[in-house]
């Protein structure tokens, strides 16, 4: 008998999905570029193409139609040993241009030539109009069973496995922009289910700034640079944005969770993800209910401070997805549990007073619990990031039988627009058929022709009724798990451009958030208002503001007032609110796997090194990911390498620091070759970037741990572990680094 336990469920079904990627991950470190090292000297004997690295995979090898082909997933797109035209041609010469003599003017004729500059010149689409910066990577979804009451759905039935490819992305910020800019993240989930592939596209903020979808360009065309100058670049601390949501107060709640440590995540593996609308969902018997949809991250709800966040955009954009990466090639698969909202569907679409038709509201938690019905793992990199995570279309209206949507007002936007932008950013209709696209299900549209047709459709009645194909294809009856829209009663109406009176107050739920976080959550939404409005030029739209937060929280307007020079306006007669503990990400310990660890060492103390050895091995048992950083890079002693050096590494990469010596200044640390220069004490013992490392680490409320002469220069206070040697720091570390940071070191958090 299959267990009825959630995590014995999917620990079976992963255990059987993931079994050749366990068995193919390294847990060293991650970021190798290629599937095996390269030798010094160019590679000159004829081979085929070197095959995928280990943690990565491709699409379904399943046919513009669905069916499955046969072929191996990881077959690559080229093959054969030499280089080729594109028409399959070998070629001799790739490096010179057909010409009239050595110094003569380049031939017309070069074939070649022409072929391969015609085909760059059209490398790029257009980038997505939002969410153009992303990542994605391919997983499995196992269903628990425990959702069976409500919906209909297969893939949510009790082990059931369904592969998906989910990209988390930003939403203002063009597709070269930084990772850990103050945004909203998208995080949508494409499940190629066995009726049809069903998108999830959610964000990691369970509201939206606007409650109508006609809205949408005039929130995006204000969040986006400024038209003349194109500037700034993915923010949102500039003039356009707060002069939008300062008059358009609907947005007040998203501005509040934009503001919050919610905009800076710590990594895509640390956030949230909400369904944002209500969603319909239907059983088998035919009976609704009204739900939101959660996804839970196993690794727990972190954040940037600030601070990281800016330094990270100039140390490493690519932040985010290269923690996604290298989590994933480590094998620290992330995890998140799906989970429902579920509220009766009363002819109201209300819950406890609340409009669930409104996307600017959420229901608390302890109203209605969020129920697990599944777990999704994230377990393979893409091989391509163009063919896959740039030419995914997730698109609001991929609903599956048991799945329906209701009448929330942005949500019908959605349904129009996700198809809509595919047209110009993949070019045409037939976006379906890419194969990141192609649904594992069989399909049998009559749907024709069209740029980039790789279908090659038989028959000569793709209409219906038809007699001529045999009457192919036909509709399915009741039995056949056909998608039915819910029947639902529409009460009698006038045409109207108007709102409903209940999506009118666009404060309380703010307040409800802001008094719901911790102190320290609270500093933080505090120091983000402060820091975007006095970004902002113009006074008027600073007052403006301020009169949007008086109405929020007095205490939050009158911060932020003083933080900008300006009076603090005060409002009346503001709501009680009944706090949600469940919005703080606060007071938890969290799984460690995946996380980075730095060990500062002295490359020429070989017996110190013996000790990081075993911090190393401890670390690394622990699932987390060590780096050694030394004076200069190569081979230590005790089989050690340095991963990082004082010149390439930076406090922001790593989560917590081992400090197992106190280098003296390196010879690069001399001031004039030091790009940290001024970061240490003249005539300092320590190595000034050393030094850096250990007070950032500090600053940013990561544990420290110490032994031997590193004991010496971490100082001291709430999270700082010294000892005789690494065993029981490591230990010490491994559960503060549990805890995410040391807010002990706050003064809010006292
Ligand atoms: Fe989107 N949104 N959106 N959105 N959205 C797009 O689709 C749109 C909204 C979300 O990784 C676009 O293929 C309208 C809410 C994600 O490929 C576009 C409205 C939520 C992604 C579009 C919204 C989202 C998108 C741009 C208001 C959270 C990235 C390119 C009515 C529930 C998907 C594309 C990916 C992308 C339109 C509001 C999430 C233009 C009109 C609310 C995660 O179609």
């Amino acid at each position: 008998m299959e267990s009825k336990n959630p995590a014995e469920i999917v620990k079976n079904a992963l255990e059987k999905a993931v079994e050749k990627v366990t068995d193919l991950v390294t847990p060293d470190v991650p970021g190798a570029p290629g599937s095996e090292p390269p030798t010094v000297a160019q590679p000159t004997e004829p081979r085929e193409p070197l095959p995928p690295k280990a943690d990565q995979d491709a699409p379904e090898t399943v046919s513009p139609t669905g069916a499955p082909t046969g072929a191996a997933k990881t077959t690559k797109s080229q093959q054969g040993a030499f280089l080729t035209t594109a028409q399959g041609v070998r070629l001799h010469d790739t490096d010179h241009s057909l010409k009239a003599g050595e110094r003569g003017p380049t031939l017309l004729q070069d074939h070649h030539l022409r072929e391969k500059i015609m085909h760059f010149d059209h490398e790029r689409i257009p980038e997505r109009v939002v969410h153009a910066r992303g990542a994605g990577v391919h997983g499995v979804f196992v269903g628990y069973g425990t959702a069976e009451s409500v919906c209909k759905a297969g893939f949510l039935k009790e082990g059931k496995t369904t592969p998906v490819f989910v990209r988390f992305s930003t939403v203002v910020g063009s597709r070269g922009s930084a990772d850990t800019v103050r945004d909203t993240r998208g995080f949508a989930t494409k499940f190629y289910t066995d009726e049809g592939n069903f998108d999830l596209v959610a964000n990691n903020i369970p509201v939206f700034f606007i409650q109508d979808g006609i809205k949408f360009p005039d929130i995006i065309h204000a969040a986006k640079p400024h038209p003349d100058r194109e500037i700034p670049q993915a923010q949102s601390a500039h003039d356009t944005f707060w002069d939008f949501v300062s008059l358009h107060t609907e947005a007040t709640h998203h501005v509040l969770w934009h503001m919050s440590d919610r905009g800076v995540p710590r990594s895509y593996r640390t956030m949230e993800g909400f369904g944002v609308h209500t969603f319909r969902l239907v059983n088998e018997a035919g009976e609704t209910s009204l739900v939101k949809f959660h996804w839970k991250p196993k690794q727990g709800v972190h954040s940037l401070l600030w601070e990281e966040a800016q330094l990270i955009n100039g140390v490493d954009p690519d932040f985010h997805r290269r923690d996604l990466y290298d989590a994933i090639e480590s094998g620290a698969f992330p995890q998140w549990e799906f989970g429902i909202q579920v509220f009766p569907d009363t002819p109201e679409q209300t819950f406890e007073g609340i409009d669930l038709l409104d996307p600017t509201k959420i229901v608390p938690e302890e109203l209605a619990p969020v129920q697990p019905i599944g777990m999704l793992t994230l377990n393979r990199n893409p091989t391509n990031f163009f063919a896959e995570t740039e030419q995914v279309a997730f698109h609001a209206g991929h609903l599956v039988p048991g799945i329906d949507v209701t009448d929330d007002p942005l949500l019908h936007a959605r349904l129009f627009s996700y198809l809509d932008t595919q047209l110009t950013r993949l070019g045409g209709p037939n976006f379906a058929q890419i194969p990141i696209n192609r649904p594992h299900a069989p399909v049998n549209d009559m749907l024709r022709d069209g740029f980039h047709q790789h279908a090659v459709h038989g028959g000569v009645a793709p209409y219906k009724p038809n007699s001529l194909d045999g009457g192919c294809p036909f509709h399915a009856g009741a039995g056949d798990k056909p998608f039915v829209e819910v029947p639902q009663r529409i009460a009698e109406a006038t045409k109207v451009r108007r709102a409903a009176a209940s999506f009118d107050d666009h404060f309380t739920q703010p307040r409800l958030f802001f008094q719901s976080l911790s102190p320290i959550e609270q500093e933080h939404v505090i120091q983000s208002f402060t820091f975007e409005l006095g970004k902002c030029y113009e006074q008027a739209i600073k007052e403006r503001q301020l009169q949007v937060l008086a109405k929020v929280d007095a205490r939050l307007c009158a911060e932020v007032a003083a933080g900008l020079g300006l009076p603090a306006p005060t409002a009346d007669d503001l709501p009680q609110v009944q706090p949600s503990p469940a919005l703080s990400q606060l007071g938890r310990t969290w799984p460690v796997d995946g996380r980075m660890v730095g060990i500062v060492v002295d490359a020429d103390d070989p017996d110190g090194l013996e000790g990081v050895r075993t911090a190393r091995l401890a670390l690394q048992a622990a699932g987390v990911v060590p780096l050694v950083i030394a004076a200069r890079g190569g081979d230590l002693a005790h089989g050690l390498v340095a991963q990082r050096t004082f010149l390439t590494a930076r406090s922001v990469e790593f989560d917590a620091l081992l400090v197992a010596a106190a280098p003296p200044p390196a010879p690069d640390a001399l001031p004039t070759r030091d790009a940290k220069a001024g970061a240490g004490v003249a005539g300092s013992p320590l190595d000034p970037r050393v030094d850096l490392l250990i007070a950032e680490t500090f600053r940013h409320a990561k544990a420290i741990g110490a032994w031997g002469a590193g004991a010496a220069v971490v100082g001291s206070g709430p999270g700082v572990v010294t000892g005789e040697g690494p065993t029981d720091v490591v230990e010490q570390v491994l559960a503060l680094l549990g805890e995410h940071r040391v807010w002990a070191r706050f003064a809010a958090a006292q």
